[in-house]
């Protein structure tokens, strides 16, 4: 009796970076756990896991978060590396960490360049804490703004009100799978294509045949 084995949900890296107290572990925990706290434990590195359906299909994301730290460079770095996508997170609250975040993408692109593989890497600019709209620092065209210079989508969002939480998510993963599938159609192309050559009758047959 033939066996159908169910296809491995294929395998998502998505890391989020940003200064510290912006709402990375807020924004996460509220993706994975549905939950908030006010209260604040910095974190040094986490890694986080997922299953979620997009498109009809199980995808798993594996999300990582690293200190915006300057001292802590290394680490965000190997995160970096190994990821297909980055949220780049600042808090509508404050000015700076826009700034900072800024230069976490500076860093993340030098990086990715340096690998030759930031052209396939999926980014998002993402306005934290967008239920303080009374501390509001950032304005969201200002925030738009930034994000078309830097190439990302944006988004505003709220991990106490559960706005926009599971969308960067979702949108990030469907850009991925669709640069992964692309890449597939063009590796089977070049296949096929070799494949068609290889068939050819070899003109030194013919020469000799005659
Ligand atoms: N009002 C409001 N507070 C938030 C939101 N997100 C996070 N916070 C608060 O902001 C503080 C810092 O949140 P964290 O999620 O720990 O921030 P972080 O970016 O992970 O900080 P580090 O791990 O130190 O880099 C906590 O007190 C959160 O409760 C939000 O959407 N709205
Ligand atoms: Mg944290």
């Amino acid at each position: 009796m033939a066996s159908h084995k169910a296809a491995k949900p294929e395998e998502y890296y998505i890391v989020v970076l940003g200064m510290g107290g912006v709402g990375k572990t807020s924004f996460i925990t509220q993706f994975i756990q549905h939950t908030f706290t006010e209260e604040y434990d910095p974190t040094l590195e986490d890694i986080y896991k997922k299953q979620i359906t997009v498109g009809n299909q199980p995808c798993i994301v594996e999300i990582g978060e690293a200190s915006g730290d300057v001292e802590h460079s290394n680490l965000r770095n190997s995160l970096i590396c190994n990821a297909d996508a980055a949220v780049f997170m600042y808090s509508i609250s404050s000015e700076a960490s826009l700034a900072s975040v800024r230069a976490i993408w500076e860093e993340a692109k030098a990086t990715k360049e340096e690998m030759g593989t930031w052209e396939p890497f999926q980014t998002c600019l993402l306005g934290a804490k967008s239920d303080l709209e009374d501390l509001r620092e950032v304005g969201k065209e200002e925030g738009e703004s930034c994000a078309k210079g830097m190439g990302c989508m944006f988004r505003e969002c709220s991990s106490k009100t559960r706005v926009n939480i599971d969308e960067p998510f979702e949108e990030l993963v469907k850009k991925i799978k669709t640069y992964r599938d692309n890449e597939r159609i063009r590796y089977e192309q070049m296949k096929k294509e070799a494949d068609k050559k290889r068939k050819k009758p070899s003109p030194w047959k013919k020469l000799f045949s005659k």
